[in-house]
């Protein structure tokens, strides 16, 4: 695509509509923002032990990242065009087309005005201090922190403020959470909730599953995100399915609301096979769910239950 002749367009329930280009954008007020971009399905993998999931990717825990995004705040061009009255909801469109049932359509998501209005939520351009690569989004992508990252719509045409959420496929048909008792042929669309913010979660990164491992002092680390605008507060793990608790050092980020935080705690394992598990603990006192059951959905959404790996010492 052709970033010059790139025009974002801004229109919907505005007092006046705008079209900007990318140097207007690059004029207007920049702001940095460190956040994790996470899949809804990140840790599908973790229910699929519970009843199949067929048709969608198995994702470990690592449909996840964390990056430095800069940009213009959604908010200061919002302003601009002027939020007019019954606009509830900021829909965005891409560029990339979708083949559908019925023909094919851009790709597109809504968040809450309120949200959008949020000082951290960006029209972002760079990425770790490049221009955004090009399966980010170059050259302009949303970036919605702390939202389940399809919100964070890439090659972003244009912005939409209306009354209700988005009606595109990726808002109104996926990204829904359904009770564990519904299936693709009972599923009652209406009674979806449309995903929005995270969940606080935790993953062990190192060691991996199945790892062999040196028997004495063994370094465990992973990321842990909080949702919802909540911060880390306490990461811990355990080898007897959460019996007793060791408490985690948080290493970086655990006082940002929007990117991970790192943390590390050292086990002492005897020679053998160990199951250790995760979890975190928010700063409302919130925790996660100790087993894939309690949360398994059958798209594979949000799955924040206790993460585990097996390993053996020698
Ligand atoms: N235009 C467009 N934006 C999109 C998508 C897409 O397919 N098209 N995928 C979404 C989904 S489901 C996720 S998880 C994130 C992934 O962002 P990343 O590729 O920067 O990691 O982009 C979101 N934005
Ligand atoms: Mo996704």
């Amino acid at each position: 695509m052709d970033p010059d002749g790139h025009r974002l367009s801004v229109g919907g329930l505005v007092e006046g509509s705008l079209e900007l280009s990318m140097e207007d954008l690059r004029e207007r007020p920049r702001r940095e923002v460190t956040a994790v971009m996470e899949c809804a399905g990140n840790r599908r993998d973790g229910l699929t032990g519970v009843a199949p999931i067929p048709g969608e990717t198995p994702w470990g825990a690592g449909a996840i990242g964390n990056a430095r995004w800069a940009g213009v705040p959604l908010r200061e061009v919002l302003l601009e065009a002027g939020v007019g009255e019954g606009a509830r909801h900021a829909a965005f469109a891409g560029l990339d087309e979708v083949e559908g049932d019925d023909g094919s359509f851009n790709y597109g998501g809504s968040i809450p005005l309120q949200k959008a209005l949020g000082p951290e939520v960006l029209l972002a351009y760079e990425m770790n201090g490049e221009p955004l690569p090009r399966e980010h989004g170059f050259p302009l992508r949303v970036v919605a922190p702390g939202y389940i990252g399809a919100r964070s719509v890439k090659w972003l045409s244009g912005i939409t403020l209306q009354e209700e959420p988005s009606d595109n496929h990726f808002q109104a048909h996926e990204y829904k959470l359904f009770p564990p008792n519904a299936t693709e042929e009972t599923a009652d669309l209406s009674e979806g909730m449309m995903l929005g913010e995270l969940q606080l979660n935790a993953a062990i990164c190192e060691p991996g599953d199945g790892a062999k491992l040196t028997a004495g002092p063994v370094s465990v680390r992973g990321y842990a995100i909080a949702g919802g605008g909540h911060r880390v507060r306490r990461v811990d793990v355990s080898t007897d399915e959460g019996g007793i608790w060791t408490r985690a050092d948080l290493r970086e980020g655990a006082d940002d609301p929007w990117a991970w935080s790192l943390w590390e705690a050292i086990l002492e394992l005897g020679p053998g096979e160990h199951s250790i598990v995760a979890r975190a603990l928010d700063s409302s006192a919130a925790t996660q769910p100790a087993t894939a059951k309690e949360v398994w959905n059958f798209k594979g959404y949000a799955n924040n239950s206790w993460h585990g790996v097996e390993v053996t010492a020698l």
